[in-house]
């Protein structure tokens, strides 16, 4: 028998509904012994309300859907019309939704039909009542006739040999109390659904108060759940569902009919006054809107999936003359040739191909070699007695946005840079995790110590944060090698201004290097590693050059 508590009020949740079927989920809380809450939804944007309201599982209303859709509640809407609206509710939210299939739309074949669909969508439940095809709203008009309790008890079976996931619930409602016929015939015909499988009862009533529910649910004695719609007795507390054993009450309309009272009253306001300032601040805001239907997610997928965000800048550091003996007697080094393209330009190509149009060069050493179609310049004209950390502030102004910072000097494979750009963080820096173990180079090299090194496996993809870069750094420490390649989301270029500023004020601008300004960054800000293995290099030496040579 079907067990019922009349105790606490406590809901206990299970921790892994995601995991289960929405149909189980139903089925537990049908099945518990709390009294579960049901409310209406009428589309995808109602059902994430009730979600986001904290309710257990929703009810798609016939009522509510057919009167957003304008039509009556009288099959007016077809089967499948009201199937495309209840694909929007479970694509919009994760609760378990007991739909109102009305009668079943026709005799038991209908139904085998209806069940099979649902079950595809990922409904969890469906309720039908005893009444034919086309229905009638239940609080119109008197004494609807009722279908004949074996043609019905047929479509209960027929629904239950027809559900793909056994936990699929069909609810049988009887309307017998509703069209005049006494608690006995309710009793009668309840009884043979539920011999016929039916996994609840749903009793309705249109009386003001719940007595003939409460009847009902006495002599019911708890053969299987009972769930309620108390639309007409709504003055009745819950706990005395509670103490009648009652399962499930389902609040069947008011969503709608909440809204129908906002859109009355917001059209008249605005009708009346020839503008929306009185409504503004009363109404959800445009970014509610946005909230609701999952902007963010779809910004973080675009990260993710797109081969390129054109909204992002660069600003390029090439302001340092470089240490190539006569190849940088008469230019910087970034524009050194390296098979017919100097490597500024290959940098360029780079940054346009992943979808950067707007790219800033700081130029110092020999500025005027340095001109490129669609490359902004800004000059650096202490290059001489400066470093990359005084270039970058040169170029404060084009840090707004989100912008990748990028020596001028290096070079690598366009994975590396797309694969930065899909990150996620404010602030994540490109490592070399070869980088850790390479050996000592004439030159100094930007050691990363991160968090956690990378570990090379598949699954892992846990962000790895950023402790500190400098070229001095004990062996056990180092996870890999900074490239001169960086991103800031708008916010982080916010903090990198902020930073900048602050060092400036500190009088500490000519002396800082980038090592240090991304340790201070990390000191204060979550700056996350992306880790790469090979497929750059930087050109410092005439090796690296010649490396670079066969690189490209
Ligand atoms: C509905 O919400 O469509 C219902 C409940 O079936 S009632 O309107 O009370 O019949
Ligand atoms: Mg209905």
């Amino acid at each position: 028998m079907y067990r019922v508590s009349t105790g606490p009020t406590t809901r206990i949740r299970a921790p892994d509904r995601r995991r289960r079927s929405q149909a189980a989920a139903l089925r537990a809380e049908i099945n518990s012994p709390f009294l579960t809450f049901l409310m209406e939804a009428h589309n995808g944007l109602s059902a994430k309300i009730v979600e986001e309201t904290g309710f257990p599982g929703i009810w798609a209303s016939g009522l509510s859907i057919s009167a957003s859709l304008g039509l009556r509640d009288s099959n007016e809407a077809s089967w499948t019309q009201v199937l495309e609206v209840l694909e929007f509710m479970a694509e919009a939210t994760r609760l378990p939704i007991l739909v109102d299939g009305d009668t079943g739309y026709g005799n038991f074949n209908n139904v085998r039909r209806l069940v099979r669909k649902l079950c595809e969508r990922g409904i969890a439940g469906v309720c039908i009542e005893d009444k034919l095809f086309p229905k009638t709203n239940s609080f119109v008009g008197e004494r609807q006739p009722l279908a004949d309790v074996d043609e019905f008890s047929g479509r209960i079976k027929a629904g239950k040999d027809s559900q793909s996931d056994d936990d699929f619930v069909i609810v049988a409602r009887t309307e017998a109390l509703i069209s005049g016929h006494g608690l006995d015939e309710a009793l009668l015909r309840a009884e043979a659904y539920r011999a016929a499988g039916a996994d609840a009862i749903l009793i309705h009533s249109k009386q003001k108060t719940a007595s003939e529910i409460l009847a009902f649910a006495e002599r019911w004695e708890n053969r299987c759940p009972l769930i309620i719609v108390p639309t007409t007795y709504h003055s009745t507390p819950t706990s005395l569902f509670r103490q009648a054993g009652i399962s499930t009450v389902i609040w069947a309309n008011h969503n709608l009919r909440a809204v129908i009272t906002a859109m009355r009253e917001t059209s008249r306001r605005i009708w009346e006054d020839e503008s929306v300032r009185e409504v503004e601040g009363r109404v959800a805001g445009v970014q509610d809107i946005f909230r609701l239907v999952g902007n963010a997610e779809l910004e973080a997928a675009e990260r993710r999936y797109l081969p390129a965000r054109a909204t992002a800048s660069a600003v390029v550091l090439a302001a340092a003359r470089g240490d190539l003996g006569e190849l940088t007697r008469d230019q910087p080094k970034c524009m050194i040739d390296v098979r017919g393209q100097s490597l500024l330009m290959r940098l360029v190509s780079l940054l346009t191909d992943s979808g950067i149009r707007t790219i800033t060069a700081v130029r110092g050493y020999h500025k005027e070699a340095i001109a490129l179609n669609g490359v902004a310049t800004v000059d650096n004209d202490r290059y001489a007695e400066t470093g990359e950390v005084y270039s970058l502030a040169c170029a404060r102004q084009r840090l707004d946005g989100e912008t990748i910072v990028v020596y001028g000097d290096v070079l690598f494979r366009r994975y590396i840079l797309d694969g930065l750009l899909a990150s996620e963080g404010d602030i994540v820096v490109a490592v070399d995790a070869l980088g850790a173990r390479a050996a000592a180079r004439a030159t100094p090299r930007d050691l990363v110590a991160a968090e956690r090194p990378f570990s090379g496996n598949y699954l892992d993809d846990a962000p790895v944060r950023l402790n500190l870069v400098s070229p001095d750094l004990p062996m056990e420490q180092r996870t890999g090698e900074w490239i001169g390649l960086a991103r800031f989301s708008a916010q982080g270029a916010a903090w990198l201004r902020e930073e900048l500023d602050l060092i400036e004020a500190e009088g500490l601008l000519e002396t800082t290097d980038m090592p240090m300004l991304l340790t201070r960054l990390a000191a204060k800000h979550p700056v996350f590693v992306h880790y790469i293995t090979g497929h750059w290099l930087d050109v410092d030496t005439l090796e690296d050059l010649s490396n670079a040579r066969n690189f490209t």
